[in-house]
């Protein structure tokens, strides 16, 4: 197929494609290799999620400390965060100082949209083309595209009638945008639409929140994050790291040993308002089996609804705001700052869209069934393709031509989320059936990271340039991860984890559940084996 076109500008050991957390760490550790290698950004700046991510409130909900690389001690001791949990803005300024400090940027193309991926077998080589008109040769394909990054604005008739601005919560603009004195729309209550919510309603003349489903959310209790604290971290901030590696979810958060079930109610409901008072999604590890057992998870979730019931002072508005359709912690558990209280603001309106489903946009606003609410701006907070949308975006061609959208039509497969059967030489950071979205982040994609940068090193030493898997080692991957996921509740919500939140989308859970400690030490086993399941050539 690559016979066909002319021939390409630029031959390279490696393209990584998107310039975040992974494609920034990645480009980092070819280069110790001695790999010559491009990072491909559709963006206008490095940071990825950080960078499109710009809405107002945006914030990470691990906190700073654990939220940032630990592959330089020096970076990691230097760098200082200002408050508990990171903002945006301090994300993204971190991000930068990473790619100026380890020089990354000139071999980083910025406004470059990937568009295919085509593998040619004869010559064991991608040509990889952009929309700007490029094309590109490279041995091995990287994909750092990350799991939230195909921002998915829903079909709503008459969107492009509507006379204000319309806004994604993924997409947002980087020049200021100033609601005083407007009405707005959000529509969406997930993680983004509950940070929002309150950030735009201390601007807006008058806000509606138009909710499709209701969700846990715990306060973060965000604040400074002192000089004292910080440098007690730091000096045990090795240690830390070594130990978070091994966790469920790649932060040091209290797991709970005991049954919800095994204690008093007295005790129970004592432990709930003790990680309540703390915050975050501590709280979610309260007890050992609240993801698992319905019994337990139940008392979790009827503790917040209390929390709701106690904070919305309209019984009406707090009953709508009040989930029962899902085990608590199965939706990606949310974390907030003033979420619930903020429907107390006499200017904060709530609608539920599944008492009163949105009919239209019009020109002046949103039709519902039951009225027109006129608006000057919206705010999509409606979510993701998530895992598999921002891959699938793009024409993959592996072996024989088969694409990678349509191998994946009835669901993703993958061999450790590393990468595909009939892909070689194509690499998935935080891929599909990889702890990823599990965890915090940016400790999966330095295990991803340097896991297949050690495996290039491997192939180095002797003198391999092919790496492939096949639908062997697929098959056991998939039967093990789904093994795994049918012993816990997450079959129970229709999350974006299954996928279910994007009409046709074949409901998958699609990252790992099995926890990052055991995943890590799965992806250790097999390398120590030889990279079992693999084949080099
Ligand atoms: O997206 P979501 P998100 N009509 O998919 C609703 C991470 N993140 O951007 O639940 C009306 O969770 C949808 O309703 P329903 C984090 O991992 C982290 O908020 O499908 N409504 C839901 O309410 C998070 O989980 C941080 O019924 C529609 C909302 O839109 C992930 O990103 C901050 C609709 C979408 O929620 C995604 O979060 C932000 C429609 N047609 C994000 N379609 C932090 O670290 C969808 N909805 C703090």
């Amino acid at each position: 197929m690559s016979n066909a076109v002319p021939a390409p500008a630029h031959s390279l050991d490696a393209v990584v494609i998107g310039a975040g957390f992974a494609g920034l760490y990645m480009l980092h550790r070819l280069r110790g290799l001695g790999l010559s290698a491009r990072v491909l950004e559709a963006g206008d700046g490095v940071g990825g999620t950080w960078y499109w991510n710009c809405y107002p409130g945006a914030r990470c909900d691990v906190e700073s400390m654990q939220y940032s690389y630990s592959f330089d001690e020096d970076l990691q001791q230097e760098w200082t965060w200002s408050e508990r949990y990171p903002s945006q803005p301090e994300i993204l300024r971190y991000i930068n100082h990473v790619a100026d400090r380890f020089d990354l940027r000139r071999d980083i193309q910025l406004q470059t949209r990937v568009q295919s991926a085509v593998y040619d077998e004869a010559r064991r080589l991608w040509t990889v083309s952009t929309e700007q008109g490029e094309r590109l040769e490279a041995r091995f394909v990287i994909s750092a595209v990350g799991c939230l990054s195909a921002a998915r604005v829903p079909q709503m008739p008459g969107l492009e009638t509507f006379s204000g601005r319309w806004y994604h919560t993924g997409n947002w603009p980087h020049e200021a945008v100033d609601f005083s004195g407007l009405r707005v729309g959000v529509i969406g209550t997930g993680s983004s639409g509950i940070q929002t919510i309150p950030a735009i309603a201390r601007q807006a003349a008058q806000l509606t929140v138009f909710q499709r489903s209701p969700n846990f959310s715990i306060p973060a209790w965000n604040g400074p994050l002192s000089a004292e604290a910080q440098q007690a971290w730091k000096a045990e901030y090795r240690q830390h790291r070594e130990k978070a590696r091994t966790t469920r979810s790649g932060i040091l958060y209290e797991y709970s040993t005991r049954s919800a079930l095994s204690v008093s109610e007295d005790e129970r409901q004592a432990e709930y308002e003790r990680r309540w008072a703390r915050g975050g999604a501590n709280f979610t590890h309260a007890f050992n089996d609240l993801f698992f057992d319905a019994r337990a998870n139940e008392t979790a979730a009827e503790f917040v609804r209390n929390k709701i019931r106690g904070i919305v002072r309209d019984p009406a508005v707090a009953a709508l705001l009040t989930p029962t359709d899902h085990p608590i912690g199965t939706k990606r558990i949310c974390v907030d700052t003033d979420y619930y209280a903020t429907y107390n603001l006499p200017h904060v309106k709530l609608v539920s869209l599944r008492q009163d489903p949105i009919r239209e946009i019009v020109p002046q606003g949103i039709r519902t069934e039951c009225a027109t609410h006129e608006l000057d701006a919206i705010v999509f907070a409606t979510g993701y393709d998530a895992v598999t949308g921002a891959l699938e975006r793009i024409d993959i061609r592996g072996e024989g031509g088969r694409s990678l959208a349509r191998e994946w039509a009835r669901g993703p497969r993958t061999y450790l989320g590393l990468m595909g059967a009939g892909f070689p030489n194509l690499f998935t950071i935080t891929g599909p059936i990889s702890p990823s979205v599990f965890t915090n982040v940016v400790v999966s994609i330095e295990q991803h990271v340097d896991w297949i940068a050690d495996c290039l090193k491997h192939m180095q030493d002797k003198g391999w340039r092919h790496i492939a898997t096949d639908e062997a080692a697929v098959e056991g991957w998939m039967a093990h991860a789904q093994d795994i996921a049918s012993k816990t509740l997450f079959g129970q919500a229709n999350s974006w984890y299954l996928g279910a939140n994007v009409p046709g989308k074949p409901r998958v859970l699609l990252p790992y559940i099995g926890g990052l400690g055991n995943y890590t030490a799965i992806c250790d086993e097999v390398a120590a084996d030889g990279y079992r399941g693999f084949q080099f050539a």
